[in-house]
């Protein structure tokens, strides 16, 4: 029988260290539902005016695969326009979510379906291109995972949406951008999260081989980003591209926008998680 252990990925930002658990992926639709909707963010807190491609949570994990087409509806339920901008991706220019220059806009009460046939594999991300600052800071920015044609033979592949968002003592939004930041490295949020959790976990079999996908949707933060707890890690890939040789490294700094892959192997034994 195969035993289930736990591993910690923390993750060390300007202004001090935080916890990032490994989250939980969803499943996949190929429907978005452009929405506003109340959220805790932060237990015993409701955060209102959040704004996610899912009715009831963070935007799912779109897991497409190599070569194989692909058709995303998307909804718009907002109360404002909307497109879906594929970053990273190959695809077609009119399947590139730029209003006024490859589409217009996805009206209020309208549905606009994207199709693409991915061409390479790896970790990308979503995100509209109307408000964009708005619309991103408020949640809307979801993992798009490309699996490949061939299957690499991880034991658990896990994705997570590394972001902060810029929220007062009561859990409410503060000033997205407060002007004086400007000139002095941009307006960081207040709660880390991954996947919209602050203090995430999920299993992996023990001694198992784990892609750990970490994508940085924040508009502002640079991270410095550690993998402890593992028995082996290596960087594999970096904004969707392989790297010729896998680098012997438990670390990466990652700015808004980025993407790195970890392979890591889970130890065998439980470990103190302190
Ligand atoms: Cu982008």
């Amino acid at each position: 029988m195969l035993t289930r252990r736990q591993a910690m990925l923390t993750g060390v930002a300007a202004g001090g260290a935080l916890g990032l658990g490994l989250g939980p992926a969803r499943a996949l639709p190929l429907h978005l539902r452009a929405t506003r909707l109340d959220h805790r963010v932060r237990p015993g807190q409701i955060t209102r005016g959040m704004m996610s491609f899912a009715k009831d949570g963070p935007p799912p994990i779109l897991r497409l695969k190599q070569g194989q087409p692909a058709e995303i509806t998307v909804e718009n339920a907002l109360d404002e326009v909307t497109t879906v901008h594929w970053h990273g991706l190959r695809l077609p220019n009119d399947q590139d979510g730029v209003p006024y220059l490859t589409q217009f806009p996805i009206g209020v009460g309208e549905s606009h379906t994207y199709r693409f046939t991915p061409k390479d594999a790896g970790t990308y991300w979503y995100h509209p291109h109307c408000n964009t600052f708005a619309q991103i800071s408020r949640g809307m920015a979801g993992i798009v995972v490309v699996e490949e044609a061939k299957d690499p033979g991880f034991d658990a592949d896990i994705a997570l949406m590394i972001r902060d968002f810029r929220l007062d003592m009561d859990g409410a939004f503060q000033e997205l951008s407060v002007p004086r930041n400007a000139a002095r490295g941009g307006t960081l949020g207040t709660v880390s999260t991954a996947n919209w959790q602050i203090d995430g976990a999920s299993e992996a079999p023990a001694g198992g081989l784990v892609r750990l996908r970490l994508a940085v949707t924040d508009v502002t933060r640079i991270y410095a980003l550690s993998v402890i707890g593992a028995a082996e890690t290596q960087l594999i890939a970096v904004d969707g591209h392989p790297l010729a040789a896998p680098q012997e490294t438990t670390e990466a700094r990652v700015a808004p926008g980025q993407r790195v892959d970890f392979a890591l192997r889970m130890p065998r034994r439980a470990r103190c998680r302190c």
